[in-house]
């Protein structure tokens, strides 16, 4: 009996001088374990004399059950202590500075197309979108184009096989604007286009805005004011400018609008900025709109070339380069 006691109180003072969780489960194993000295010591119970055997057979596992209790304490308090050391070595100061992030600017050609469109929202235009993946019907021919038009050929016009394009303009954007509405209508339509064209003055993709008016008493007067104010809010200063008579299948007058430009060295020189004119009656029908009723004035510029002007940028090419030495000059 004496002995077994012992045994019991060398392997609770055991368990509490072990340090790790390893050693720990090595002397879990070494006391409990198939051939543990407790589990040995029930095995030998049968030797001993009838008379003894049920006390000391209690004592044992009186003993077993404080052992295991010693154990799982034991494991426990060294597996906080575990827990403890880890959170000391890894602790994160959240109070120092953080590095500085590297902070991105919105790229020249987006700010330029901001710009604009914001100067025509507080004329009261309001801002569309549409896909740029369009139809032959939205692109060309609610626009008035004649079904052999060069546009439409396949060197200047993105098509895909299934006879969908890449949208040329953003009118279509209006077109699908005007159709769910009745007039009158102020729209601006910034995006994405595309065209089967790349060199020094053309890229495949680049931007444009288009707007558009339709009301029952807008005139080529109520056109040319509007362009005139944009073009000053624009450029923060005053221009002589000309209308001059151009064509569009989808304007009827058009012109294009003509600003005096000084060109830095001295000289000055007129210069083409956007393309505008009244809506074809054509047009307003296939979005059934009564062109005896309505009329609407409409024009088209491109944003590179504005963003060109403003920026005293003389090559395209480097608004699509994304070198982060052009690109800073803007943040
Ligand atoms: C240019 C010329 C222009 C339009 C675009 C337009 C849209 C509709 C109806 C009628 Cl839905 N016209 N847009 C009108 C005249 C000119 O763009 O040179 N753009 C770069």
């Amino acid at each position: 009996m004496s002995d077994i006691e012992t045994q019991i109180r060398d392997a609770l003072a055991d368990i509490q001088q072990t340090d790790s969780l390893d050693a720990l489960q090595a002397l879990r194993v070494s006391l409990l374990g198939k051939s543990g000295s407790i589990t040995a010591q029930l095995k030998s119970l049968g030797k001993l004399a009838p008379e003894e055997r049920k006390a000391a057979g209690a004592a044992i596992n009186q003993g077993k059950v404080r052992i295991a209790q010693a154990l799982d304490e034991r494991r426990g308090a060294l597996a906080d202590k575990v827990l403890e050391q880890r959170l000391a070595s890894e602790r994160v100061d959240v109070t120092l500075p953080g590095r500085d992030g590297a902070r991105g600017g919105i790229h020249p050609i987006q700010r330029v197309l901001e710009r604009i469109a914001y100067i025509f929202e507080r004329l009261g235009y309001q801002r569309a979108e549409g896909p740029e993946i369009e139809d032959d019907w939205h692109n060309f021919e609610a626009l008035n184009f004649p079904p052999h038009h060069p546009a439409r050929a396949m060197h200047d016009t993105f098509y895909f096989p299934d006879g969908r394009l890449l949208r040329t303009h953003t009118s279509p954007v209006q077109i699908r604007a005007l159709m769910g509405r009745t007039p009158p209508v102020r729209i601006i339509a910034p995006g994405k286009v595309y065209r089967s064209d790349s060199d020094q003055t053309h890229s495949p993709m680049f931007h444009q805005i288009e707007g558009l008016l339709v009301d029952e008493t807008s005139s080529f007067a109520d056109l040319k004011g509007t362009l005139a104010a944009f073009v000053r809010a624009f450029f923060e200063r005053d221009f002589e400018m000309r209308f001059r008579p151009s064509f569009f299948p989808f304007t009827e007058p058009s012109a294009e609008l003509d600003i005096r430009w000084d060109t830095g060295d001295g000289s000055e020189r007129w210069m083409e900025v956007l393309g505008c004119g009244m809506v074809h009656p054509k047009v307003l029908e296939h979005c059934g709109i009564d062109p005896e009723r309505y009329t609407g004035f409409a024009f088209g510029l491109g944003v590179e070339r504005f963003a060109m002007l403003r920026y005293g940028v003389g090559d395209l090419r480097v608004f699509f380069e994304n070198d982060m030495r052009f690109l800073r000059q803007f943040a």
